[in-house]
């Protein structure tokens, strides 16, 4: 027949979070434009991804970011983006972005503190390799005008997180502390379409693990024993594990919650705090991880969550994953 299937009834970004800020007690309406704000930056980080093999703006813009790694002309552009829709939402009061030394606080009343990796896994742009903006939202401490002690908190004080991967498309994963949403843009309406409700990681016991090799001469030896072990025919399958690192944390991560497995940035001999950012990089994954039914750990054993970081670009090992696997780290750390 020449009919075509219809889908007349999607959910929107914004149909979803107005949905679900109606379940949320006196919601206020103001954590909504925020997300509102913050799917504006992303559709234009998006347009701006795309355009950047046509108009040839990947490359070294010259500068270098607040952490010294070399900046790329997007990672400038991203973090304008988004600093121009943080500034112009009016509910924002702090900005933490990686590629700003200092937290930024704007004028006006915002109830609000976000911090964010505008531009995450940038070094691999020139390869096609899926990038993406991470972030997480604090709301102000009581009475708070707007200072860093609004995010050297927990991460078990924010009200939402998560990312976006620019990859074939633009992928939103969400929570607001009510489980994880996926949304997937329509460019071609400009709009976030939930496509991944209420997303679970698969725990079905996915051997997988996902971590950078190359530093296992800089590793402690319970974790250079513990990966040497997961290359052994394991008891359940009778197979070793599948090694999969593309080396940007949020494509590394989003295949972890959509396949399972685990991932892991450990602490070493060389980055002794580790490589990963607690508040823009840890925490969006770590609240990710729990709310979608998985876990995520420091070296240590402790829950991610409830670090405390003393400056805004502190660092932390991470082991994220299903519970299943995030346990046999634990296990192989006498945590267990
Ligand atoms: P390595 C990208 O530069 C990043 O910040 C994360 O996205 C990624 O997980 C990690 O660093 C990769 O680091 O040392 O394995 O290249």
């Amino acid at each position: 027949s020449d009919e075509f299937q219809v889908d007349t009834d999607i959910i929107t970004l914004t149909r979803f979070i107005l949905s679900t800020q109606q379940k949320v007690q006196h919601a206020t309406g103001e954590l909504t434009l925020l997300l509102n704000s913050l799917q504006f930056a992303f559709k234009f980080i998006a347009n701006n991804i795309r355009k950047a093999e046509l108009v040839n703006l990947i490359g070294l813009a010259g500068a270098s970011n607040s952490t010294g790694d070399a900046q790329k002309k997007l990672d400038v552009i991203g973090d304008e983006i988004f600093i121009n829709a943080m500034k112009g939402s009016g509910n924002v009061k702090v900005l933490v972005s990686e590629e700003q030394e200092d937290l930024i606080v704007f004028e006006g009343e915002g109830n609000y503190a976000v911090v964010c990796d505008p531009i995450d896994g940038s070094s691999n742009l020139d390869a096609g390799v899926s990038v993406g903006t991470i972030f997480g939202v604090y709301k102000l401490l009581p009475g708070s005008k707007g200072s860093i002690k609004d995010v050297l908190r927990p991460g078990t004080e924010m009200v939402a997180a998560g990312y976006t991967m620019y990859g074939a498309s633009a992928h939103l994963m969400l929570t607001t502390g009510q489980g994880v949403n996926g949304f997937t843009l329509d460019s071609s309406l400009g709009e976030f379409i939930l496509t991944h409700p209420n997303l679970k990681i698969n725990d079905n016991n996915k051997q997988i693990f996902s971590v950078n090799e190359g530093n296992t001469i800089y590793w402690d030896a319970k974790i250079q024993k513990f990966f040497q072990d997961l290359k052994k025919p394991q008891i359940e399958t009778g197979l070793p594990y599948s090694a999969r690192y593309i080396g940007s944390m949020v494509a590394d991560v989003h295949r972890t919650l959509l396949y399972g497995g685990l991932f892991s940035y450990p602490a070493d001999s060389k980055s002794k705090n580790g490589k990963l950012r607690i508040l823009y990089e840890c925490f969006p994954m770590a609240f990710l991880l729990e709310q979608a039914g998985g876990k995520a750990v420091t070296d240590s054993g402790e829950r991610i969550l409830e670090l405390i970081p003393k400056a805004i670009h502190d660092r932390s090992g991470i082991w994220l994953g299903s519970i299943i696997e995030v346990d046999k780290y634990l296990k192989a750390i006498g945590k267990l």
